[in-house]
């Protein structure tokens, strides 16, 4: 049978005509075949959006040469493996990305030219993949990057949402949130494993049976769907190693419901049945509230059982016994979104494997790691005991347990310090019930990590002080970071081109210290001089950008300052906008003279609201009522424009960063957790105005103080000045801003009456009007460091330089090393 096997593999495999080929020929024949055959064009007509679905399936199709090798060998190899676990990804496009990393742009790009296509125009026919909300997802992106390029042998798991992030729609000057059905035009970067799936259960009871003596649980669910694979392959650059992104969508089980047929309502039971297919249909879109929805609690454990059903699968094909576990597998929990993961490898090596439960805790214990995203206590998530124990019974029982046992064990370290008990305890027994899902995590983890060295230094003193001082040893950090191919080759190919050029190199796209070669010529002339004509070129393209899409021109002379993030209180665009409103108003009271000596400014805000956000919404609001007004005044003219970039998402970012000479990142201190953006925009040669806040203060021991624009309240200070609150008898400048919009001055103003409340008078939670005063300092340096451009560029050019630290291949090794203990399996080309 084994030569049988042979033979057949051997007459399959000359039947092959070896790899595919990427000369400009051998692509324009597999394009146009896929226009034709794939598509189902006539290649004698087709247009760009055709073009574009033929080009990506020849894509395609050399990704998929290089994914099934890399899964051969990891699966010959056998290494321990990490599963990244995680509900949002924010991947954005994928073609740019695909064939920069496979090493074929610039054959595509030639095949594409003989053929009439440019291959950029395609490219903008692509739509973004928006499975995420903010910076959580798109970490998650960046360091799947990583996780390919550098070769380790791991998975990324996730929810195939039908519905991404909506989209944002203005109207009046109002956010309206849209569906994005992005499917609707078909996805040629998955591939569909019809048989790869498994069954998920809901509902139902748990029961106690005798199995051969002795005593053990069943779940009987009341509810069954299937999990269907999605694979997403995720090229590695200057490696021929591709990995997976396995994305679940929901659909209807045929085990389960035999039943219902018979009760004669066929069609009833037909549109129920379906009803299995919303547990993956949407994407919650609040960045970081949602809080005891039980859509949101069935999407966790559907995606959770479905991976780890494929990992203990994965697992056992090699394995046959589950003290090996811990040497194959390692699980990274991506915030407690996906924490039911502990609960359901419990349930099922006690209840499916029958390991004694003290064996099935050793493995768990050595399994889990955790990384959290968050700084509020008030973000962290709590799952109604009630709600838990209605969907997933059994699990509700076992995080009990665990909590019992953990209880006990505190008890004999701490004594009974009944205070601290309750607090540590997984189980909150408050007005509502709940789990404690990062007190799960905590107790179930190895390894607890922070995402920047402030974000460490609050979770030991304040967030998670009890757990530190416990196991200090189990808390550590990894500073985020962001993958320079996106963010630099990608998105920026006349910097990237610059860098290679000066560094002699294109090896800082794979080793990214080597940026660092740039500080030496940072005063050089010629350098500086290339340095200027990049930044204008993609200022240039960024000003058509603003104008095809809201009519304004703008003037490529002026400072291009832009904020683009999430909507939030503690991200401050408010504080932006009265800064905004404090220079419109400086500007009206000039004389000619004075105004001559105004440094002219492109002011760029863009991002989300969360639906239900109200104060956030108002923020975009008042962002264009004060535009409407500033961009409409004779007397202000090109010194100052406000321009508001609507549905803020990932190709926009590609866009908009490579062409801001300054950006803002101006968050109270202590509130975010570590931000990315600051490092896409520190890596295109933006300069900051930031706050020492997160991964800043990382980026200020890099690039040096005098790089950048700090201002604000420091971490420790910000307690003390709250409970002083503002002044408005002393903050006249700011009084003064809040007073404008207060008196209608921009419209609107019954509207605008509750977000002016949120910082004057007794309020002012988070310190906008503390901080107004430095702020409008940093900014006025700023204007003084633009007008001498030699300065500027210099500032510029440190900036990229020091940026090598934030990238995300160093997070993932310091992961790959310290965290996860796994090491590099690179598939031979
Ligand atoms: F609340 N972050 C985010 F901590 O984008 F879970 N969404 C979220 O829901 C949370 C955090 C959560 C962000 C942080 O705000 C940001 O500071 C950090 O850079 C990013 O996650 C990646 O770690």
């Amino acid at each position: 049978a084994l030569g049988e096997r042979r033979a057949k593999a051997e007459r399959m495999f000359g039947l092959m005509d070896g790899f595919l080929k990427s000369d400009p020929i051998s692509l324009q024949k597999d394009i146009l075949n896929h226009v034709e055959y794939t598509v189902a064009r006539s290649r004698f007509s087709f247009d760009d959006f055709e073009a574009y679905q033929g080009l990506s399936h020849s894509v395609r199709d050399r990704l998929i040469e290089r994914w099934h090798d890399t899964q051969l060998y990891f699966k010959r190899k056998d290494p321990k493996r990490v599963y990244f676990l995680s509900l949002e990804y924010l991947m954005g496009r994928s073609l740019s990305n695909s064939v920069i990393n496979l090493g074929i742009r610039d054959e595509y790009a030639e095949a594409l030219s003989q053929l009439g296509f440019e291959f950029e125009v395609l490219a903008e026919q692509e739509g973004d993949a928006a499975l995420g909300n903010g910076g959580l997802a798109r970490l998650s992106a960046c360091q799947m990057d990583s996780l390919a390029t550098l070769d380790y042998p791991a998975w990324g798991y996730g929810l195939r949402y039908q519905y991404g992030l909506f989209r944002q729609l203005i109207l009046d000057g109002f956010q309206h949130e849209q569906p994005d059905y992005w499917l609707n035009f078909g996805n040629p970067w998955e591939i569909e494993r019809i048989h790869v799936t498994y069954p998920v259960k809901f509902y139902g009871t748990v029961e106690e049976e005798l199995l051969n003596g002795k005593k053990c649980k069943v779940w009987i669910p009341g509810e069954m769907v299937e999990a269907v694979a999605y694979d997403n392959p995720i090229p590695g650059y200057g490696t021929r190693n591709t990995i997976t992104l396995r994305l679940w969508a929901a659909k209807p089980s045929d085990q389960y419901d035999m039943e219902s047929y018979n009760t004669g309502d066929y069609i009833n039971a037909v549109v129920n049945r379906q009803k299995a297919e919303t547990i993956s249909s949407v994407l919650y879109p609040d960045d970081r509230s949602h809080q005891g929805k039980e859509l949101r609690l069935k999407q966790q454990y559907f995606f959770v059982s479905a991976s780890i059903q494929d990992i203990i699968r994965r697992f056992k094909d090699a394995h046959n016994n589950f003290d090996e576990f811990q040497e194959k597998v390692a699980l990274q929990l991506n915030d407690t979104h996906p924490s039911l993961a502990i609960s359901e490898v419990m349930r099922v090596l006690v209840d499916e494997e029958n390991l004694d439960w003290s064996r099935a805790w050793g493995i768990v214990c050595k399994i889990f790691s955790f990384t959290t995203h968050t700084v509020l206590a008030e973000g962290l998530e709590k799952i109604p005991v009630d709600l838990l124990g209605s969907l997933l019974p059994r699990h509700l029982e076992i995080i009990y347990d665990i909590n019992f046992n953990f209880v006990e064990e505190l008890k004999k370290r701490i004594g009974m310090d009944y205070n601290r008990l309750s607090r540590m305890s997984i189980v909150e027994d408050g007005a509502v019930k709940s789990i404690r899902s990062a007190n799960l995590s905590i107790v179930c983890s190895h390894t607890v990590n922070g995402v920047s060295r402030v974000h460490f230094e609050l979770l030991k003193t304040k967030l998670f002080k009890d757990f530190y001082e416990l196991w200090p040893e189990k808390f550590q950090y990894k500073t985020n970071g962001v993958t320079q191919r996106r963010w630099i080759v990608v998105s920026n190919p006349s910097l990237c081109g610059l860098i290679s050029k000066w560094l002699g190199t294109e090896a800082w796209i794979r080793n990214v210290d080597l940026l660092t070669g740039l500080r030496e010529y940072a005063a050089n002339a010629d350098l500086q001089q290339e340095w200027k004509m990049v930044r204008k070129v993609n200022k240039m393209r960024l000003a058509e950008y603003i104008e095809a899409m809201s009519g304004l021109k703008v003037s490529l002379d002026a400072m291009f300052d832009v904020q683009i993030k999430r909507i939030h209180e503690y991200k401050r665009q408010l504080l932006n906008i009265l800064g905004i409103i404090h220079r419109y108003d400086c500007i009206k009271s000039m004389n000619e003279s004075d105004r001559r000596k105004v440094v002219p400014r492109v002011c760029i805000i863009g991002g989300k609201a969360a639906p239900g956000y109200e104060i956030a919404k108002k923020i975009i609001k008042l962002c264009h009522a004060v535009a409407e007004k500033i961009n409409n005044d004779s007397d202000v003219g090109d010194l100052l424009k406000l321009v508001f970039i609507p549905d803020y998402n990932v190709s926009v970012a590609e866009l908009v960063i490579p062409g801001a000479d300054l950006s803002q990142h101006i968050s109270t201190a202590g509130h975010e957790a570590s931000g990315t953006g600051c490092m896409k925009f520190l890596m295109n040669g933006s300069l900051l105005l930031a706050t020492a806040d997160g991964s800043t203060v990382e980026i200020i021991e890099e690039i040096g103080a005098e790089n950048l624009f700090l201002f604000g309240a420091k971490v420790d200070e910000v307690p003390m000045l709250r409970e002083k609150g503002t002044d408005m008898r002393v903050n006249l400048q700011f009084a003064r801003v809040v007073r404008m919009i207060r008196d209608g001055y921009f419209g609107f103003q019954d509207y605008f009456e509750s977000l002016c409340d949120t910082v004057d008078g007794g309020s002012d939670f988070y310190l906008l009007g503390s901080d107004f005063g430095s702020y409008l300092e940093a900014q006025a340096a700023a204007d003084k460091a633009f007008v001498d451009q030699e300065k500027w560029t210099r500032m510029s050019i440190l900036s990229t330089a020091g940026s090598g630290r934030f990238s995300s291949d160093r997070t993932i090794q310091d992961y790959a090393e310290n965290t996860w203990g796994i090491e590099r399996c690179r598939c031979p080309f």
